[in-house]
C-alpha cells in the first residue's frame, strides 16, 4: 500500500470533526490526494450500522453486540473504502479507528482484551494507522461542548466515570506508542489547536 493512514481520536467534543476537513483542505494545498472518512461509518453499509450503534433505541444493548457492530462496520469499511484508497496511493483520513474500540468497549464497557485483540487481528489484518491525532480535552470540557448540540446518541448518554476512563486510555496508548500518536491539547482556543495541527501536518508532509 502506498497511501498513509491517519486517524484523528479523542472523546466527546474534542474538536475532531471541525478540524477534519481544515486537515485535509491543507493536505490538498499541499498536492496530496485524501481520502476523508470515519467511524463507525464510512461506506454507505457501514453508515447503516453506525446508526444501529448510536440509536438509543427501546432494547438495551448487550455489550457484545455492540463490539461486533463496531468491528462489523470496520471490517466493511477497510474492504470497501480504507484498503482501495491506500492501495491508489491516497492519504486516508479518518474520524476514529481502532483505538476508540480499546477506549471506548475496552476501557468504557470494561470488555475482555483478549477478545478485542482476537478481533483486531481478525478485521485489521496488522494494518496500523501511520499517524493518531489525539485531541485531548477535559471530559468536562468536552461535555460541554458537545452538551450544546441535539440530543445525545446511545453512548453519549453514559456517565461521567465512563468518559473519564475512555480519556485515561487514549493517554495509555500515546504514552505507549509515542512514534505513532501526537497529542494535541484540544482544551485550547480553535486557533491555538490549529497552530499545533499545523506542526503536526509539516511534520507528516516530510514523509514523501
Ligand atoms: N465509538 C465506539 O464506541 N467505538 C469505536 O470503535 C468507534 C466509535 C470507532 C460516534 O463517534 C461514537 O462512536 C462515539 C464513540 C463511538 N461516541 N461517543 N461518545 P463520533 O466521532 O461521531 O462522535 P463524537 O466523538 O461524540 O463526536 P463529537 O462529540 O462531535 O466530537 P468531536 O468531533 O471531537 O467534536 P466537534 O464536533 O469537532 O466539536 C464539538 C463542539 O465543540 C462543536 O460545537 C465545536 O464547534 C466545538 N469546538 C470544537 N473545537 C473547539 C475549540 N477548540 N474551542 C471551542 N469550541 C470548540
Amino acid at each position: 500500500m502506498s497511501g498513509r493512514f491517519i486517524t484523528l481520536e479523542g472523546g466527546e467534543g474534542a474538536g475532531k470533526s471541525s478540524n477534519l476537513e481544515w486537515l485535509a483542505e491543507r493536505l490538498r494545498a499541499a498536492g496530496v490526494a485524501v481520502t476523508v472518512t470515519r467511524e463507525p461509518g464510512g461506506t454507505e453499509l457501514a453508515e447503516r450500522i453506525r446508526a444501529v450503534l448510536l440509536d438509543p433505541g427501546p432494547e438495551p444493548m448487550a455489550d457484545t453486540t455492540e463490539l461486533l457492530l463496531v468491528f462489523a462496520a470496520r471490517a466493511q469499511h477497510l474492504a470497501a473504502r480504507i484498503r482501495p484508497a491506500l492501495a491508489r496511493g491516497d492519504w486516508v483520513l479518518c474520524d476514529r479507528f481502532m483505538d476508540a474500540t480499546w477506549a471506548y468497549q475496552g476501557a468504557g464497557r470494561g470488555l475482555d482484551r483478549d477478545a478485542i485483540a482476537a478481533l483486531e487481528s481478525l478485521v485489521l489484518e496488522g494494518l496500523s494507522p501511520d499517524r493518531t491525532l489525539l485531541f485531548d480535552v477535559p471530559v468536562a470540557q468536552g461535555m460541554a461542548r458537545a452538551g450544546k448540540r441535539s440530543s445525545p446518541d446511545r453512548i453519549e448518554r453514559e456517565a461521567v466515570a465512563f468518559f473519564e476512563r475512555v480519556r485515561q486510555c487514549y493517554l495509555d496508548r500515546a504514552a505507549a506508542e509515542p512514534e505513532r500518536f501526537r497529542v494535541i491539547d484540544a482544551g485550547a482556543d480553535l486557533e491555538a489547536v490549529r497552530a499545533q495541527l499545523e506542526t503536526h501536518l509539516q511534520e507528516m508532509l516530510r514523509w514523501r
